[in-house]
């Protein structure tokens, strides 16, 4: 064995990415960036990706912690059709965390949050700086067995 892989540390893996039919790169890339720089290993799909996307990520990397998904062109509940489903089927068998501008127009849709969470969205966050708290809420609820309470160090 390398003295090198003795003293790795063990990264906490997320994925990430964009819905099916949004091109907007920015907030991605930034988060990605944020991401890594506090630790994490992001598995970045990028723009574009299909919910079968984001499961065969899963399927390459089952220690993912999140599927997170970002959209802004307002097209999120068309494009995650077929989440329910991947997550029913435990082809995403982790969280999914979705954020960015999750509707069309500058009025939003006060239902536009119920319905991803009908869709199979576990968590919807508004701005990417939430990211590392929430990761570790989710982190804590399934490794803590029920009835069990984390004690603060
Ligand atoms: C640049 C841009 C483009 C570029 C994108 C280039 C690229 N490769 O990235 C181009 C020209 C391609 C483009 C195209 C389109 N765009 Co555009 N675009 C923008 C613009 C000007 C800036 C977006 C940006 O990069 N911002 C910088 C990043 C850092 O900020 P942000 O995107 O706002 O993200 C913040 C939050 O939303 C949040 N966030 C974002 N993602 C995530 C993810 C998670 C998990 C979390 C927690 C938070 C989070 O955190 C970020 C920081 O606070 C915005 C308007 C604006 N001023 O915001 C419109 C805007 C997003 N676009 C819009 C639209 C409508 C389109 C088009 C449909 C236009 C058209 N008719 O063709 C297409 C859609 C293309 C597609 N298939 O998706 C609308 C969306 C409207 C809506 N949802 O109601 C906007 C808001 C413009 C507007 N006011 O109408 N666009």
């Amino acid at each position: 064995m390398q003295p090198h892989q003795l003293t790795r540390p063990v990264l906490r893996t997320v994925i990430l990415g964009v819905a099916a039919s949004d091109s907007h790169a920015v907030a991605n890339q930034l988060i990605a960036h944020f991401l890594r720089g506090l630790g994490f290993d992001v598995v970045n799909l990028g723009t574009c990706t299909p919910v079968e996307e984001f499961a065969q990520a899963y399927r390459e990397h089952p220690e993912a912690e999140a599927v997170i998904i970002g959209s802004l062109n307002g097209h999120i509940h068309e494009d995650l059709r077929g989440l329910g489903q991947a997550k029913e089927t435990g082809r995403i068998g982790c969280p999914v965390i979705v954020g960015g501008n999750l509707s069309v127009g500058s009025r939003k849709d006060p239902s536009a949050h119920e319905r991803l969470y009908a869709l199979g969205a576990d968590r919807i966050l508004a701005r990417p700086d939430g990211l590392p708290a929430l990761l570790d809420e989710l982190r804590a609820a399934r490794t803590t067995p029920v009835g069990l309470v984390p004690v603060a160090s």
